[in-house]
């Protein structure tokens, strides 16, 4: 690596004395051959484990440039949601078939799409297993799969979703998204209460996301006196980058919203209208709140198929990869994007974006030999939807700073970024991202910069 971090051997350098074993493809002229997919034996120059939005753009831009039958896709889903859509589906502001297409519309022609799931990972073999019982030999293998939804976890909680009755509802799932507006729209009064689970999760945003679109939707209707709201964490702090969590504090104060940090949702009985809590500062020690309506954000965990592959992860079960090169620590010629990996960003399509152009480029110099040159910041985002005109446009990196694109304080609700995260995000993501074009805000940000700079001048 040209650039690489002081007091650590280069990527190269660390694989060539601990991985050779591994059989790194920089380093063997095999792989610099055209290996074409080959339909017999399910052969490729880069498998793509996970069509999603991580996936998707990595075979976009890898089939574009390595060119037809090169690239498989192994993906078992017939649709692609664009999930970032969910939390305004809950808020009755699009609907669910406004935020998928075909997956066979989005995934790239050049590319093979082979629509299995993966069940087993091989790396010292450089092969993956499939549902449909091929095994898929790669010369370099990306890893997309995302995080699972663990409902399950919860006891009573599926039994609860699944009865409509009940009142209780997600965004999370395009299985139970629909029921979140229907459970708004009959609820009058009681306690309204939101959830965000102990663990890692996509988007963190999304659960209080949800909970400020509700208060204003009670608000328009002029049910808000009679609801109670609260948003009840996991975490000890209403958001983890200071500088919006200021802004979100003031925001659940000036909107009577309460906030419970420290409580973890570990139980519903929703014959009873009741959510049982752990305080986690007091492990043991139960709270049980009545509710009229209950959302929930259900605790996720890395795909099971991939935690099981010991060699491929961390302990907790991502990916585990260089946090900024995003190649595996261990297997040279293995990357990963998006949420199944170990890098420690938050977890949004954005951050997918930011990390596709360093994967792409890291993942061509392992192809061609090539020391590693570029390196993944960290870089997040999360529109923080206020309600049904208002947004907050959080933008970060690993050291958790503001790295805001836009030359104005992103802290402060306004409806330009409600606008762009309702209007302008669908179409950039299914016309850009999802073809390769787009690699998040970077390059924006550096022109508002100038601009900024010579306003100052
Ligand atoms: P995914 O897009 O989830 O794709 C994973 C793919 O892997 C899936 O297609 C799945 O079918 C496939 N897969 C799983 N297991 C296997 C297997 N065994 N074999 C083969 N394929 C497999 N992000 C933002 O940037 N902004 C937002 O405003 C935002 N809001 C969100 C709101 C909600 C309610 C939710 C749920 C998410 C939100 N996100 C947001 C997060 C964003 O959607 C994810 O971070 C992003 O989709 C992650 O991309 P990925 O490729 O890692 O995973
Ligand atoms: C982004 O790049 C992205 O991925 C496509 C999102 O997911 C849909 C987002 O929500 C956001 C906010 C970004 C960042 C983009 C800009 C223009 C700040």
């Amino acid at each position: 690596m040209s650039r690489r971090l002081p007091g650590t051997f280069s990527q190269s350098q660390r694989l060539l004395f601990a991985t050779n074993h591994h059989s790194c493809p920089a380093f063997s002229t095999r792989f610099l051959s055209t290996s074409r997919v080959n339909l017999e034996r399910q052969e490729c120059q880069v498998l793509v484990v996970g069509g999603g939005s991580g996936g998707c753009a990595m075979a976009a831009k890898l089939s574009s440039r390595l060119g037809e039958n090169k690239v498989i896709v192994l993906e078992p889903e017939d649709k692609h949601y664009y999930q970032p859509m969910f939390t305004l589906i809950g808020g009755g502001m699009k609907r669910l078939d406004q935020s998928y297409r075909q997956m066979a519309d989005v995934l790239p022609k050049k590319a093979k799409w082979v629509k299995e799931k993966a069940v087993e990972f091989d790396p010292d073999n450089n092969t993956v297993s499939t549902s449909g019982g091929k095994t898929i030999k790669y010369d370099f293998l990306v890893i997309a799969t995302g995080l699972q939804l663990k409902y399950e976890k919860i006891p009573g909680l599926v039994e609860a979703l699944e009865t409509p009755e009940s009142n209780v509802c997600s965004i999370y799932s395009p299985k139970y998204v629909d029921h979140v507006y229907e459970c708004l729209r009959r609820t009058y009064k009681g306690n309204v209460i939101f959830t965000f689970p102990h663990c890692p999760i996509k988007c963190a945003g999304a659960p209080q996301k949800i909970a400020y679109i509700s208060d204003h939707y009670f608000r328009k209707l002029g049910r808000r006196d009679k609801v109670n709201i609260s948003y009840n964490t996991s975490l000890p702090v209403i958001f983890g980058v200071k500088h919006y969590a200021d802004a979100l504090m003031k925001l659940v104060k000036k909107r009577n919203i309460t906030l419970n940090v420290n409580r973890n949702l570990v139980e519903v009985r929703h014959c009873d209208n009741v959510a049982v809590f752990e305080d986690l500062t007091k492990p043991g020690t139960l709270h049980e709140e009545k509710y009229s309506m209950l959302h929930v954000t259900p605790p996720m965990t890395a795909p099971d198929v991939v935690a099981k592959c010991k060699q491929l992860v961390t302990d907790n079960g991502f990916v585990d990869v260089h946090q900024e090169t995003m190649q595996h620590n261990k297997y040279c010629n293995v990357f990963a994007i998006g949420d199944s990996a170990s890098s420690p960003n938050s977890k949004t399509a954005a951050a997918a974006a930011a990390q596709s152009p360093v994967v792409f480029r890291n993942l061509m110099a392992t192809i061609e030999g090539k020391s590693l040159t570029d390196k993944y910041d960290g870089y997040s985002s999360c529109p923080i939807v206020t309600g049904y005109n208002a947004c907050i446009l959080a933008e970060f990196d690993y050291t958790l700073t503001p790295v805001e694109t836009f030359p104005f304080d992103q802290a402060k609700e306004r409806y330009s970024m409600f606008f762009m995260k309702k209007e302008l995000m669908p179409p950039l993501y299914w016309q850009l991202m999802m073809k390769g074009y787009w690699n998040g805000p970077a390059l924006m940000r550096k022109m508002f910069s100038i601009v900024k700079f010579n306003k100052k001048q």
